[in-house]
């Protein structure tokens, strides 16, 4: 056997290389667990709060605007009833929440005795980019004794005007997450059915009820959102 071909057979070979090793292992120990101690006691706070996540508190400041509009609906005629929110209202603020659709009639024949017609509402979904599918929303109503129908599109994503708290990122990233002014976007169309209830007394030839007159309301409502960080 050469002497290069085997090191540690020579290291190993006497009583003294068996015990140099020894203490040099020994000191690699010791050294190992010196530094992993710094590690975990002294450096550990520095790491944790290097990577502890900022919490923020996100607001919304809402502000809507009614517009109306109105429709003489014939006996079981269909009328579409569009609405498309001012873009001025985009610009001023940070983003279009909720759109609120209120649909009241009474009955305007002026026969004695007619009872109210059934009106019923259904906002179509259109390619304007909203929270169609959210479970609060109320898409259609249908009403037969003269008292409103309440409709509800969330149009901004996972938007229903409570603050919220949040973990992570940083101010300009929660600003910029609700500040999207794509949401809303575009032309929304109710549709609206009249079916008329005539009076009793309709058989009398100049007596009869044949449309209604059908009054929308449309309130978008828009929020100014503001990120603080919550200390
Ligand atoms: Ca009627
Ligand atoms: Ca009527």
């Amino acid at each position: 056997m050469q002497p290069n071909d085997n090191v540690l057979a020579d290291l190993f070979s006497n009583d003294g290389s068996r015990r140099n090793v020894s203490i040099y292992l020994a000191f690699l120990v010791v050294a190992f667990l010196y530094h992993a101690s710094v590690f975990w006691f002294i450096m550990g706070d520095d790491i944790q709060s290097k990577y502890a996540q900022s919490e923020y508190v996100i607001e919304f400041e809402e502000s809507s605007e009614i517009f109306t509009d109105s429709r003489t609906i014939d006996d079981g005629e269909k009328a579409t009833i569009d609405f498309t929110a001012p873009s001025n209202l985009f610009d001023s603020n940070s983003g279009f929440g909720l759109l609120l659709i209120t649909i009241t009639y009474t009955e305007t024949s002026g026969e004695f005795g007619d009872p109210c017609d059934t009106i019923s509402a259904d906002l179509s979904v259109t390619d304007v980019s909203a929270d169609w599918k959210n479970e609060n929303n109320e898409l259609s109503g249908v009403s037969s004794d003269c008292e409103a129908i309440s409709l509800l599109l969330h149009v901004y994503p996972d938007y229903d005007g409570e603050s919220m708290d949040v973990v992570g990122m940083d101010e300009t990233y929660w600003t910029e997450t609700w500040s999207n002014s794509s949401y809303g976007q575009g032309m929304f169309q109710l549709d609206v059915e009249v079916i008329v209830n005539e009076p009793i007394t309709s058989g009398i030839p100049t007596v009869s009820d044949t449309n209604e007159k059908v009054d929308v309301t449309w309130e978008p409502v828009f929020f100014e959102v503001s990120v603080r960080e919550n200390s």
